[in-house]
């Protein structure tokens, strides 16, 4: 399968949800706890290293990143949840836009929640799931930097999150994945063309 993402091209940092480009068309945020790798992940998919900013520095993404794959496509990079030395003051300002844009953007037509596979279902990832499968959200789960562990404990991980899930959100897809190595890329592609698809 063509993966469609590679012609992707940075349209706008916004601050607030209103700079958006019109709301219409088709969207998927990249949603997760700050540090996860929701960066490193566009970058993978997209197939263009520098597109998204990436740091060692936890709460780099502090702006609603919109990229663009195709007319009326989009993908989004959320600035990441629960960062504690980032000011409070602007913590509870993205905390309200992320929400403001959860819950009000009509073009949203799923999530990819990633987590660090060494650290998965912290709170944020529950509540995050909770409200996909209240809402009807499609989710697609990422246990990220997959490198870091064996192939065993990586197995084992994703069983255990795949249980957890069923329980929770039933609909929703786990998958383990390196955004470092690009190991699962081609799952994730195939699973986001068939969410662009289906709508
Ligand atoms: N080993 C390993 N490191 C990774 C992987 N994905 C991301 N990283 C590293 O994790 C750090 C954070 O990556 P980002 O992509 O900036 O994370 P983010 O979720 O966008 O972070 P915020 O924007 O701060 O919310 C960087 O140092 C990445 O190089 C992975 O699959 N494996
Ligand atoms: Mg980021």
């Amino acid at each position: 399968m063509p993966n469609i993402f590679t012609n992707s091209r940075f349209l706008i940092s916004a601050h607030k949800v209103q700079q958006l480009p019109p709301d219409n068309g088709q969207e998927i945020a990249f949603a997760g706890r700050s540090n996860a790798g929701k960066s490193t992940t566009i970058n993978a998919l997209t197939n263009h290293r520098g597109l998204a900013k990436v740091s060692k520095t936890p709460g780099r993404t502090q702006l609603l990143n919109c990229f663009e794959f195709a007319p009326g496509q989009r993908l989004v990079d959320l600035p990441g949840y629960g960062y504690a030395k980032v000011p409070e003051k602007m913590r509870k300002h993205w905390q309200q836009e992320i929400n403001r844009y959860l819950l009000g953007r009509q073009s949203l037509i799923g999530i990819v929640l990633i987590m660090d596979i060494r650290h998965p279902m912290k709170e944020f990832d529950q509540q995050m799931l909770a409200w996909a499968h209240q809402s009807e959200m499609k989710v697609h789960l990422l246990l990220n930097k997959a490198d870091k562990l064996s192939s065993s404990q990586v197995r084992s991980t994703l069983e255990q999150v795949k249980k957890t899930v069923a329980e929770v959100t039933p609909n929703a897809s786990v998958q383990t994945f390196s955004a470092l190595r690009k190991t699962g890329a081609k799952e994730l592609s195939a699973v986001l063309q068939s969410w662009f698809k289906t709508v």
